[in-house]
């Protein structure tokens, strides 16, 4: 028999690889969906099957994180054998906004999942989403054992998620574990997210329909990684003996500014004929400098990220070149064929995904 997997957020840029990375590996992969009025599905589209077909492993079913009787129902009838809830309200500049909802959302959320968990008795593991948002204004780097300083709504909820996941490991024995990932970046990146709102920028400045880009706070330092390295990172997490939480990173940061100077550089722009600073992206609080030390992971899981800063950067100006109908300058691809396994390529998860506009994928 396969292993069947529920993934909640599978519409997102996580959610999307690991369904992905899961299908490569047998699984039969059930996924979480809203109700939306246009589709929502863009970044499944290249996976996903007519449920008519036979052999089909990919299955969606429509939910939401604020209705728990509903994921009572999906989990009980599913019956997987592993939980990865990627599911959130998951923008920190948004959170200030809706402090709330995202509460409501990212924060209980994950406890209507593990309390579904433990009414329906199935056995299952269970993942939960944490972030290195959580350590907020912790001195860097940030490990294990560094306590929490979150300086946003949306760490406050994730604090929260993470301590109530800890709980349902001691008081009940799930097999729970939280992987705190610092940022993980793709072509398949939210577009108001700094990094890709840059690339994207990049592609637009190139192809003349665009000449300024309004940014934020560029002194803020983030360790990015690459995101189909880091759902692989989540599958080892739950392939282990024993639960337990791990920093998921690449123990290199950089600034927003030294983000903008790579991918301005890479097509031969100066950012600061470009850059404009608008106020109304900073945030009320920020957490200023966010580095992994990821040793425990790396003994424990054998996980190694190997696209590094630069290579990230030029994957995904490549793949916004390439969407915006421009021939990339080519890096990108030729780094992915020589440094990334063989589950994820650019020619068939790259810009194919990016580019795929009708959305077609939906659960009835
Ligand atoms: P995205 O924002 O791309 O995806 C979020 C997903 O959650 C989407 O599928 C979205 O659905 C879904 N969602 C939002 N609200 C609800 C709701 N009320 N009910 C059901 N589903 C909902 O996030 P990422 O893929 O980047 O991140 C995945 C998870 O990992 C999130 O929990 C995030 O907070 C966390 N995280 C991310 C990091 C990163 O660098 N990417 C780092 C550390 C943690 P829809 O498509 O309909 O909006
Ligand atoms: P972050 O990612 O808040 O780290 O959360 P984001 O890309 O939004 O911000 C990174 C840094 O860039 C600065 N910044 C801007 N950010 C945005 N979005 N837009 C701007 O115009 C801008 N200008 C500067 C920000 O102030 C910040 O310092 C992401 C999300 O994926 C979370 O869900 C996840 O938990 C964390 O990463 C780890």
């Amino acid at each position: 028999m396969p292993k069947r997997a529920l993934i909640t957020g599978i519409t997102g840029q996580d959610g999307s690889y690991l369904a992905e990375w899961l299908l490569s590996r047998d699984y039969e992969v059930h996924g979480v969906i809203r109700r939306a009025s246009s589709f929502n599905t863009r970044r499944l589209d290249h996976i996903y099957e007519d449920p008519h077909n036979t052999g089909v492993r990919l299955f969606l079913h429509y939910g939401d994180l604020s209705c728990g009787e509903q994921l009572n129902n999906l989990i009980y009838n599913v019956k997987p054998d592993e939980i990865y809830h990627l599911g959130a309200q998951s923008h920190v500049k948004v959170s200030f906004e809706i402090p709330e909802f995202t509460g409501d959302i990212t924060g209980l959320g994950t406890t209507r999942i593990l309390e579904a968990i433990r009414r329906s008795g199935i056995k299952t593991r269970f993942y939960q989403a944490s972030s290195s948002e959580m350590f907020g204004n912790a001195p860097a780097p940030q490990n294990e054992t560094t306590a929490f300083q979150p300086r946003s709504p949306y760490a406050a909820a994730k604090v929260y998620a993470y301590w109530m996941t800890a709980n349902y490991r001691e008081a009940y024995g799930l097999f729970a574990c939280n992987g705190i990932l610092f940022n993980h970046e793709s072509p398949r990146r939210g577009e108001t997210f700094v990094s890709r709102k840059i690339t994207r920028a990049v592609a637009s400045i190139l192809s003349g329909r665009q000449s300024t880009i309004y940014l934020g706070n560029l002194k803020a330092r983030r360790d990015w990684g690459y995101a189909p390295e880091y759902v692989e990172a989540m599958w080892r997490l739950l392939q282990q003996t024993d639960p337990g939480d791990y920093v998921v990173g690449t123990g290199e940061n950089h600034t927003v500014q030294e983000f903008l100077e790579e991918a301005f550089g890479y097509v031969n722009l100066d950012w600061h004929d470009h850059v404009k600073i608008d106020p109304k992206y900073f945030r009320p609080t920020e957490a200023d400098c966010l580095l992994a030390d990821p040793r425990k992971m790396r003994q424990a899981l054998d996980w190694e990220p190997c696209i590094k800063f630069s290579e990230l950067v030029r994957v995904m100006v490549d793949a916004d070149l390439e969407e915006a109908g421009m021939t990339p300058v080519g890096e990108g691809h030729r780094i992915l064929q020589a440094k990334f396994g063989n589950w994820h390529h650019w020619s068939n998860s790259v810009t194919d995904v990016i580019n795929a506009a009708s959305g077609s994928a939906v659960a009835d």
